[in-house]
This record gives structure tokens, sequence and C-alpha cells, in this order.
């Protein structure tokens, strides 16, 4: 058996979980594979297939030096199968078999539930792809688009790690649910992918970047409740995974941050105080600080609903079969089976917003929602520094909860951007001073040309304070082909 620290890069599929010596498994996968290659030069990015681009590949999966960067045809890349090294004698450390060792096979039981988990996980993945594939043609530097692409050749990456799992414990069915994986697309009319906001359009940058902050983050904080997981091969995967989501946050937080930095120095340069100097402020080719609000307040409620429902059943299985746990379950100090346990729960209640206490197995949704608004604000608080910094007089903000919501208690209801709620009229009559207006989408859109030269940006960006892996600002991370 391999002891899970080196990755064996003979085969077709990199992998650190034996498939040499799995005959089975690997044919499944090798099988696969054709289908997956067809999905990424369609459904992938558009262009630049035969380009060299600067991207990481793992070579190992610790904490340190796991990745190196060179140029690679996206078509070529690595994809493998990698899984975190295993812990010595793991224990299940939530719900009702809290404290039996972890299981190394599919519990017959759960066998339903899991398979589930990993299809809505799975689906996600390609989804993000698609969503990006257009982005390219209008990316700001070679800097962003190699991001872009390394971004998607990871998310590539986490439907692998999926269907690996589907292929090794779920056979028929398993090999099924994979192959589905590459036919549904996003947004499609008659086979969409399985969550809300993986069917929206990601169409411009600014969208990019929100998307990769906030939706991105709905995964880092999916993947740490499943990290925590009793079946054992789960835990692995999402703890590997984890490891690389980490640089798409990066992308989103730093991406958005360039783009504040870029307005606020326009303004003051051009000697504007007011934020709300729209059409002034967008004279200088910038993307002024209210449409920025707008799209972060779109983004961070599209991903709202990824959570489910605030009060879910599904939930409170999951975490009882010890096959789901809470956000750094291993650091929380209590019971981790909530037995007797209680969780707040906003609720629309006679017109009025309310926090009402219900069993904390059932709000396990609701937690981790609220764990990800909190890591959310870390975030908020980096981009509000660089305004703090310029001496602009705006900060950016999270909108209410209950704002734009399509899943869950505020789904019948409309509030606003603070949480007063709003009649039907009220909210056609202000949602465009709440969300992004076709005016400002056409007016990003029209920001959108491509910077192409080694070392150049689009001017409606700041560019990033270091290069990726170090290198220099003119460094060519993109050799597009003619
Ligand atoms: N859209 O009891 P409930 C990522 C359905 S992102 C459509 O609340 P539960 C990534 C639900 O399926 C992380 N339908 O559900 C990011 C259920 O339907 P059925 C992805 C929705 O299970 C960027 C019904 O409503 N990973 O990795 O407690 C780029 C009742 O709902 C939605 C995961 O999500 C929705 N938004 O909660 C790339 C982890 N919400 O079964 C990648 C795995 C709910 O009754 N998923 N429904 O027909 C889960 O843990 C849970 O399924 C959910 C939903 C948290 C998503
Ligand atoms: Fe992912
Ligand atoms: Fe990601």
């Amino acid at each position: 058996m391999p002891d899970g620290t080196q990755i064996d890069y003979n085969g077709l599929i990199p992998n650190n979980v034996g498939l040499a010596d799995d005959q089975r498994v690997r044919k499944a996968l090798e099988t696969w594979h054709p289908g997956y290659i067809d999905w990424w030069k369609s459904m992938g990015p558009e262009g630049f297939q035969n380009s060299p681009v600067y991207l990481r590949t793992a070579v190992g999966v610790g904490s340190d030096n796991w990745a190196k960067f060179d140029f690679v045809r996206m078509p070529e890349y690595r994809w493998g199968i990698l899984l975190a090294p295993a812990v010595e004698n793991r224990v299940i450390p939530f719900g009702a078999h809290k404290g039996e060792p972890a299981w190394q096979e599919v519990p017959g039981e759960y066998r339903a539930m899991l398979r589930r988990l990993l299809v809505i996980q799975g689906d996600t993945e390609p989804a993000s792809v698609e969503q990006q594939r257009y982005l390219g043609a209008t990316a700001p530097s070679l800097y962003d688009l190699r991001n872009l692409f390394q971004v998607n050749v990871e998310e590539g990456r986490h439907l692998w790690a999926m269907v690996y799992l589907l292929q090794k414990y779920f056979g028929r069915d398993g090999r099924e649910e994979a192959a589905d994986l590459l036919k549904r697309r996003s947004g499609s009319q008659d086979s969409p992918r399985m969550l809300g906001a993986f069917n929206e359009q990601t169409p411009d940058w600014l969208s990019f970047f929100m998307f990769t902050f906030f939706t991105d983050r709905d995964g880092k904080m999916q993947l740490a409740a499943l990290a925590q997981s009793g079946f054992d091969p789960l835990s692995r995967t999402c703890r590997f995974m984890l490891t690389e989501e980490a640089h798409h946050m990066f992308v989103g937080e730093s991406g958005v941050q360039r783009v504040i930095q870029r307005t606020a120095e326009a303004m003051k340069a051009a000697g504007i105080d007011d934020p709300y100097d729209i059409e002034r402020i967008r004279a200088l080719g910038v993307i002024d600080l209210p449409t920025i609000q707008k799209k972060a307040n779109l983004h961070f409620s599209l991903t709202l609903d990824l959570f489910g429902n605030e009060i879910s059943t599904n939930a409170a299985n999951a975490f009882n079969s010890g096959m789901k746990g809470r956000y750094r379950e291993d650091k929380l100090d209590d019971d981790h089976q909530l037995l007797s346990a209680t969780y707040p729960v906003l609720r629309p209640r006679d017109g009025l917003i309310v926090s009402e206490d219900v069993p904390a197995l059932s709000a396990l949704n609701m937690r981790l929602r609220d764990d990800y608004v909190e890591d959310t604000i870390l975030g908020l608080r980096r981009w509000n520094r660089v305004l703090e910094g310029l001496g602009i007089a705006f900060r950016m903000t999270l909108p209410h909860v209950a704002f734009n919501r399509r899943i869950g208690e505020f789904s019948a209801i409309r509030a606003d951007t603070a949480g007063a709620l709003l009649t039907v009229e009220q909210w056609e009559k202000t949602r465009e001073t709440m969300l992004p207006s076709v005016e400002d989408n056409l007016f990003i859109a029209g920001l959108m040309k491509p910077a192409r030269a080694p070392g150049a940006f689009a001017g409606w960006i700041a560019p990033p304070r270091n290069g990726v892996d170090n290198r220099p600002g003119d460094f060519e991370y993109v050799r597009i082909e003619a």
C-alpha cells in the first residue's frame, strides 16, 4: 500500500492512492478520462488551449513545497487523484458514531446520503469552469489570465477528486453519476447544474473576482465541513482540496481589492471626493464604488442560497451519521453530538425579522452560513483598509442575509440591503439601487478590453503587489499562440 505521501506520476492519472495496483478503479477512471478531455476542450476555457500557461501542479500533498510551477498547455495538465496523508487511528469526530474508528468503506445505511453529497460537491466544480469559459478573451492582464486558468484546472481536478470517490466506492452507480457530471451544463434549460448559483452567469472580470471571493468561499466552508467526515477517504480528499482552495480565494480577494484600489486612486488623482459622482468617476475609465458594492450584494446573496435551508433535516442527518461536520468541528468544545443544544435562527415573523432558538442539529446549515459570513467580513475589512488608506469616504459592507434570497426562510419575502421588509412594489422600485442594473453591467462590459502585452494592465484594475511564484511584473505568464 502507498503511504499516501508519494505521488505516482508514471501512469495516465497521477495519484497517491495506489491506482497502479487497483485495476478496477484505474480502468473506470481511464474510461472516464476521454469524456473529461472532450468536456474540457468544449466547455473549458474558450481559446488558449494551445497556449503554454505558467501553472502550478501538485507534486506532493504535504503543507510545504507541494506544488511546482511550469509552462503547461491546459489539456496536458496532469489532473490527479490526491488525498492528504492518512491520520493514524483516526476516529469519527462527531455524531451518533462519535469515537468509533473512521470508516474506510461506505457504511451501507448512509450510502445514498453520501452519494448525494459527493454528486452535489462534484457538480459545482465543472459548473464553475463552464461559467468562466469566455473570460479569457477579456483578461485585464496575462497575470490575471493565468490565475483564471489556474483556478479552472484546479476546479477540474476537484471534479476528478469526487469522481474518484464515486468510482471507487459506489460501483456502477458511481460510474453513472461520474458520466452525468460531464453531461449537465451550467445555465442549461434541460439539464442544469444542481445548485442555483452555479447556473448564473459570470459575464465580466469583476463578477469573476466576486465569484471567487464569495462563492469559492462557500466551497471552502463546505469542504471544511466534509473534511471532518467520518468517511475517511472523503476527509482526506477534502483536506487536500482545501490546500488548493486558498488560492482561489486569494484570486477573488486580491482581485476585488485591486479594482477598489484603482478606482480610489483615480478619484484622488482627479480630485473627486464624492463616491456617488458616478458619471465623472466612470469617465475616468474605472468602476465606481457603489457599482462594486452592488456586484458584492449580488454575489453574496446568491452564495448564501448555497447553504440550503436554515432549518434542514438533511443537514441534521448528515451530521448524525458522521458524514458532514461543522466548520472546525475538531476545534469546538462541546459534546459533538448536539443532543440538547439550541442555535439561533433568523426568520421573518409578522413583518419583522426575529431570532428564534431551534434545536442545534436542525440548524447546521444556518450555523455554517454564520461561520461563512464571519470569514467573509475579514476580507471586506482588508478591502476597506485600502479606502481608509487613500482617504476615500466609502466602505464596502455586506447586505443583510434576508436580501435577495431564493432559498430558505427569506425566499418568500423581499428585504432591502439593511434587512427592512419591502412590498413587491417597493422592491421593484429600488432593486437597481441595490443590484447591478442593465446599465451598470453594460458599463462594466465596455471596460472589458484585454491587455495582453507582458506587464500591461487594463486601466480599471491596479497591478498586483507580487507576481506568481515571485516572477517579475513583466513575466509572460501565458504565451498566447497566434
Ligand atoms: N439550489 O434541506 P435542504 C464549491 C435543495 S461550492 C438548488 O436545505 P441541504 C465551489 C436541496 O438539494 C460547495 N437547490 O438541503 C465553489 C434539497 O433538495 P432535495 C458545494 C437547493 O441538503 C466555487 C432541498 O433543496 N458543496 O465547492 O441541507 C467554484 C432541501 O434543502 C439549494 C456543497 O454544497 C440551492 N442553492 O443543504 C467551484 C456540499 N439549496 O434533495 C466549487 C454538499 C438547497 O430535497 N452539499 N437545495 O431534492 C450539501 O451539503 C447540501 O446539499 C447543501 C443543501 C448545503 C447544498
Ligand atoms: Fe473546487
Ligand atoms: Fe475553488
